[in-house]
């Protein structure tokens, strides 16, 4: 049915009589139906992929490009004088993620369906997600970001259960999303709430009353833990997460006839991350409470699991003292007990318990002892945890170990946020990129073809031309579309390094000062949100937003150099950000970033990397070759060896360099200090002399160097465009139908 009769035989009107927010709901309710009409994947055995976040963004043009009818229904808008992205605008992102984790998992349930296979997502509702960021006197303040409204993707489900925590029960229900294929399939996102929540326990920003669970429980992802209430809510949510998944889980198998002794011959789950992991004890105590041995049992939920693992950073392998877990889910200890015990029994090495000598459940060592695969996001993490992090297990389980890089959808990282590009390059190579990204490389043949090669930069100033638009009138920000871009987007983290972006910022700003100005004026943009109780994250973002109101405001400065920090960074800022952007900053310290997933789409937009040999950006090298890519910074082995010995001394360094020096003292100068404030930039300051414990100093002046380097090349549009397009080209390995095609054959084993 055409979009006009739809709304004719639903509303009484046409497209014309219609205000866009009528559309917008118009057209939800359509795609909803069409989903309800297509089908499930439905073989036997059934994934379920269990993660904290999934940030989904949002829907409306996503949905429409995998039903096909995207350039329909444009069309028909148009024609009644409609523009569909003035439509999308009522649509509210929905903020149920953080960062990459997150983002993956929403690629994956999308590659999933598309290849039709028997799959859903489990996660949770949050009402305020994780908040939205809002700055004010040059800092992140927080606020809730409330995205239900009352008509939208989510459907309320019949489905409840009974969650026994310690002295009280709580009924969780089940709301779904569609996740529409791109092909005839559809399957569904299960997001969990509490029934009894309640919105205005919340005041003061994001602050709430911790212990009163009932209310709290689906407010926010990841509440701030920095104090023990903040930490056990964390139990209280993960456990209403997984064990509403295992009822679920058992429900499901059990109406499909599984008797459950065959458990894993109809279900297969993908513990995203640690933060799921008490599904494995969860349906070990329904199994057994449901008749099963204990071993039966946990041989059962071993066959059916698998684990990812997504850092080598310590402070995010979760470790949950006894003591927590008594108070909030005591019926787990049992039989957390029993499967430490068993590992005790066997491997006499106190690297792999289960409970620690401080009380304390390694929740990565669950996962690992207890499900059939654990793998890494990137070669070069699955390298490091095999031989560093994990190899203490990988001795024990070397068959359990393998690699699975990540990958993203082409959907929306490309058909959907950049349909000039998608154009061209079915113009010159068919579509059958879309469901075979490898074909991409078919561009190569158009490397020294001028008109192709013209057409690829006029559509990156298009794209430009756009974001400076967004920028105006989101943030009232001018930039100049002719300058380079060189973006960072990511959660804000040490590791990731937007404090040696800013160090670099800093030192290009006193070059200009001292008469150097570059060839083409450079705009620096950041899209980053900090954890509320991570002090020295709030600083780097303090940091940037006095450097963007000095540097943007000196006359002398600010037509070669401009910075711009995008407020809440989110999904829909990405797709508009990642098109436009000429250099991509993928800068963690070697060895810390498990694979990064915006440098993907950051290439298959056509931006070149300036990067270290850390996570895909390895994969992403071998790739495209060195003439393609800025590479810089000390190996992932030195760094790793530096870290062993304990001899990184960032004083020295701080001492020695005198362009480190400069840099970094101009943090607690005075143009800064003037519209800073004090306490903030010199604690940065003193981090950074003191311990710098992600080590930028060692790589600040290659990376200094390359960075020119690449400023250098971009003057030379000619090659740069064909740098351009070999990227693109190569970027069909990073498709997540690929890294979903891989999950199958070797994990999940789900037949078509
Ligand atoms: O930091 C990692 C990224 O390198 C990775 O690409 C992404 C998806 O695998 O996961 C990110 N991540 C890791 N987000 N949270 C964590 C630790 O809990």
């Amino acid at each position: 049915m055409k979009f006009s009769e739809f709304i004719k035989t639903e509303y009484g009107k046409s497209i014309s009589e219609c205000t866009n927010e009528e559309l917008y709901y118009a057209l939800l309710t359509l795609t909803k139906k069409m989903a309800s009409g297509k089908q499930h994947g439905n073989s036997k055995k059934k994934l379920y992929y269990i993660s904290a976040e999934f940030l989904i963004g949002k829907l409306l043009s996503n949905n429409l490009i995998n039903l096909g009818i995207y350039d329909e229904v444009k069309e028909e808008l148009a024609q009644n004088g409609k523009n569909i992205c003035e439509i999308e605008e009522f649509e509210k992102e929905p903020s149920l993620g953080n960062g990459g984790l997150g983002r993956l998992a929403a690629c994956f349930i999308d590659s999933i369906a598309t290849l039709g296979l028997n799959g859903d997502g489990v996660g949770l509702n949050y009402h305020f997600g994780l908040f939205r960021q809002v700055f004010e006197n040059n800092m992140q303040t927080t606020v809730p970001d409330p995205w239900l409204t009352e008509k939208s993707w989510l459907t309320k489900t019949d489905v409840t259960y009974d969650i026994k925590f310690k002295g009280m029960t709580v009924k969780s229900r089940m709301y779904d999303i569609d996740v529409i294929g791109y092909n005839n399939t559809s399957n569904k996102l299960h997001l969990f709430d509490v029934e009894s929540v309640d919105e205005s326990i919340v005041e003061d920003g994001i602050n709430f009353n911790k212990e009163d669970i009932k209310k709290n429980l689906t407010l926010f992802l990841y509440p701030d833990d920095s104090d023990e209430a903040g930490r056990i809510l964390r139990i209280y949510q993960q456990y209403f997460m997984v064990s509403s998944a295992a009822q679920l889980i058992l429900d499901e198998c059990v109406a499909k006839g599984c008797n459950l002794h065959d458990l894993s011959d109809y279900v297969v789950i993908q513990i995203n991350d640690t933060h799921p992991t008490m599904v494995i004890p969860e349906l070990i105590r329904l199994l057994v409470e449901r008749g099963l041995e204990m071993d039966e049992a946990i041989e059962a939920v071993t066959k059916s699991c698998a684990y990812t693992n997504h850092t080598i950073l310590a402070e995010a392998l979760e470790k949950w003292p006894i003591y927590y877990l008594k108070k909030a889910v005591p019926q787990l200890m049992p039989i957390i007990e029993v499967l430490d015990d068993k590992v005790r029994r066997k491997y006499h090495n106190q690297a792999v318990y289960i409970i620690d000598g401080e009380e304390r459940v390694h929740m990565a060592h669950i996962d690992i002892h207890y499900s059939s695969s654990v793998n890494g996001v990137a070669s070069l993490h699955t390298e490091i945890l095999k031989n560093n992090e994990l190899h203490h297990f990988y001795e024990i389980y070397p068959e359990k170990f393998n690699n699975k890089t990540n990958g993203i959808t082409f959907r929306r990282w490309l058909l959907h946020c950049n349909p000039q590009l998608t154009e061209l390059i079915t113009s010159l190579i068919g579509d059958g990129f879309k469901k075979d990204a490898m074909q991409l490389e078919k561009l190569l043949d158009y490397k020294n073809d001028k008109k192709v090669l013209k057409q690829i930069l006029e559509i990156k100033s298009a794209k430009k031309m756009e974001l400076k638009k967004a920028l105006m009138e989101k943030q009232n920000v001018t930039i100049n579309e002719n300058s380079i871009f060189d973006i960072q987007i990511k959660r804000l983290h040490e590791y990731k390094r937007q404090q040696l972006n800013a160090l670099y910022v800093i030192h290009k700003y006193l070059e200009i000062k001292a008469g150097k100005k570059p060839s083409t004026p450079i705009t620096v943009i950041f899209g980053a949100k900090a954890a509320p109780a991570y002090i020295i994250a709030q600083d780097i973002i303090h940091l940037i937003l006095c450097l963007q109101q000095l540097i943007n405001n000196d006359p002398e400065v600010s037509p070669y150099l401009n910075v711009v920090m995008v407020e809440n960074y989110n999904v829909t800022w990405a797709e508009k950000l990642i098109p436009a952007c000429d250099i991509s900053e993928q800068i963690s310290l070697a060895s810390k970033e498990a694979s990064g997933t915006g440098n993907m789409k950051f290439m298959l937009n056509g931006a070149l990397t300036l990067g270290t040999e850390d996570g895909a950006n390895v994969e992403i090298h071998e790739l495209v070759g060195d003439d393609n890519i800025y590479i810089f910074g000390d190996s992932s082995d030195t760094v790793v060896e530096r870290y062993a010995q304990g001899s990184y001394n960032a004083a020295k360094y701080y001492n020695e360099n005198a362009a480190i020096k400069e840099a970094v003292d101009f943090i607690i100068g005075e143009e800064l200090k003037a519209v800073g404030d004090k306490e903030r930039l010199e604690r940065l300051f003193n981090e950074l002399v003191s311990k710098d414990w992600f080590m930028t100093f060692p790589d600040f002046d290659e990376y200094v160097k390359t960075r020119e380097q690449a400023y250098a090349d971009y003057e030379n549009r000619e090659e740069w465009v064909q740098k351009m397009l070999v990227n693109i080209a190569k970027a069909g390995y990073f498709s997540s139908d690929r890294t979903i095609e891989e999950y199958n054959r070797d994990i999940w084993k789900l037949e078509d």
